[in-house]
């Protein structure tokens, strides 16, 4: 090999470092391990965000994300209720696996076992530092729980280093605040009991004293009032710990910020839960009655303030190229879930699950399809993704951005789609399942909903179907009639209103065997 040969190469190796240096984020993005900040609102619909068509509420901040990151129009949670959901993004398995995981009472039990891996130990194990902020609702102890000693095992034993967190809902007590192990701003003089099973106490609750309310229930709700509001289950004492629910979005806003402020210096993972826009909706003053839509639209508005708050922090930190943000919902939209707030007579043009049918509770696109947008500036290029996608793979997708392995024996559900995350790839999964009690699997443009799969577990009337529940959950939308099997064409369909079972049956059966197959696993 001749020199000038020689001196062709090194210039032309030359040529590519500078090329490679000139794009750092390229390189900086095979080296780094970026911060993790995953939103997860509550009970946000597809249609709820002004960068998925909502018209009505403003939605700015989740926009920015829109603008600077990639929109994913096809991503899902596991399950159309929170527990479930919650449970298969932190731990990447299916809920539906296991036996009677359902929307837990706050005195729950802890579904997830500690030697399971969850998001936050695996970044835990990466060197990240973590946090939850938020509401948990995955179950706290081994079956009883002490609110007024240690709290455990909960978010702490799962790989959390710092979890300031409510146990369950907004609209479920113990309405308190936990740091770790304990009840925040507990006098130990005044203990604290709780009941789901009978009333106990001595508080005046929304079965017998319904004129003490400020905001009137509409089902359920009828235990102990608290801050003008009655929740599902019964408590005493903890007075000096109970929250406002008005100033909830600034208590968690806050620390979320304080964490990001904190850690700014390491890389960290912030697992960020709002309450909103989960009932009972009680807006901060600077929200309430801003919008034509109504107290649900004033919560959206909370919300956004809240992300708008947690990226002000990234940027002041100068962390916004260093840190990927994720920013989804546990499950489709609900009008009317238990309060009469308003919001249904109220709701006008809006559609909060946009152009799916559904919601909430329902196995029908609504109820698992929702935003989800994903930003990590100077890596990921803006766009639209209509990849097939589950929150179930984050707990993979994180792993291998980190390079950590996937724990033997865990997160059997969650595949790596970090190509599609970040951009690199249009294919998602080539499958996923969701539930709503009954299981639908969807595959490209078909998806079967299949209510034989699950025999049994239907205690109560499925909520898609034909029940009075079901209409005045879903604001008007005419109830539709329900088959074993049904067959639709997501991409000629999407409302799903033709069910095509019946005329292709050899869809159906090979659907049903990936499901039945998906299950056996
Ligand atoms: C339901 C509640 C609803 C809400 C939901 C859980 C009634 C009538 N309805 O049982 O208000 O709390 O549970 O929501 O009590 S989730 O987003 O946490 O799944
Ligand atoms: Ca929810």
């Amino acid at each position: 090999m001749d020199m000038r040969m020689n001196r062709r190469r090194f210039l032309g190796g030359l040529a590519a470092a500078a090329a490679v240096t000139s794009t750092p984020s390229l390189l900086a993005a095979a080296t780094r391990r970026p911060n993790i900040v995953v939103i997860l609102a509550d009970d946000l619909g597809y249609g709820d965000v002004s960068s998925y068509g909502a018209k009505d509420v403003a939605t700015p901040h989740i926009d920015s994300l829109a603008k600077q990151g990639l929109r994913f129009t096809n991503a899902h949670t596991d399950a159309a209720t929170c527990t479930p959901s919650r449970y298969a993004m932190m731990t990447g398995s299916y809920a539906w696996r296991k036996d009677g995981i359902a929307v837990l009472p706050g005195d729950a039990k802890l579904l997830i076992d500690p030697q399971q891996a969850t998001i936050a130990s695996v970044l835990k194990s990466a060197g990240y530092t973590t946090g939850l902020v938020g509401k948990w609702h995955i179950g706290l102890g081994d079956g009883t729980i002490d609110w007024n000693g240690e709290i455990k095992p909960g978010p702490c034993e799962l790989g959390f280093d710092d979890a300031f967190f409510f146990a369950a809902t907004a609209d479920r007590v113990p309405t308190v605040y936990i740091h770790n192990h304990r009840v925040v701003n507990l006098d130990p003089a005044d203990p604290i009991h709780v009941s789901y099973k009978t009333k106990i106490g001595n508080e005046p609750t929304g079965k017998e004293d319904p004129e003490l309310l400020k905001m009137k229930l509409s089902e359920g709700h009828d235990g102990t009032i608290v801050d003008g509001i009655s929740r599902i289950g019964w408590m005493e004492g903890g007075k000096s710990a109970r929250w406002v629910d008005e100033k909830m979005a600034a208590t968690f806003t806050g620390k979320a910020v304080e964490f990001i402020d904190r850690n700014h210096d390491k890389p960290f993972l912030l697992y960020f839960t709002p309450s909103d826009i989960h009932v009972p909706r009680a807006p901060a003053s600077e929200f309430a009655g801003k919008n034509t839509c109504g107290v649900r639209c004033d919560v959206i508005s909370q919300l956004d303030w809240s992300v708008g708050q947690v990226l002000a922090a990234l940027k002041r930190n100068h962390l916004d190229e260093n840190t990927l943000v994720v920013f989804t919902s546990d499950n489709g939209p609900v009008v009317n879930d238990g309060y009469d707030d308003g919001s249904d007579r109220k709701l006008g043009q809006h559609k909060p699950a946009g152009p799916w049918r559904g919601g909430k509770y329902s196995i029908q696109e609504g109820g698992t399809r929702v935003p989800f947008l994903l930003r990590w500036q100077g890596t990921v290029k803006p766009g639209v993704s209509d990849a097939l996608i589950s929150q179930v793979d984050l707990l993979a997708s994180f792993a291998a951005l980190t390079k950590q392995a996937v724990p033997a024996g865990s997160a059997q559900d969650s595949q790596n789609m970090l190509q599609p995350l970040l951009g690199r790839s249009a294919a998602g999964r080539e499958s996923l399942v969701e539930e709503a009690t009954v299981l639908a699997v969807v595959e490209g443009q078909w998806k079967l909903v299949d209510r034989s799969e699950r025999p049994g577990i239907h205690t109560k009337p499925e909520t898609g179907g034909l029940n009075e529940k079901s209409t005045r959950q879903f604001w008007g939308q005419p109830a539709y009639p329900t088959a074993p099997l049904e067959l639709y064409d997501l991409k000629a369909d999407p409302y799903e209103l033709h069910n095509l079972a019946s005329e292709h049956p050899e869809i159906v059966q090979r659907l049903r065997e990936k499901l039945q197959k998906t299950r056996a696993a």
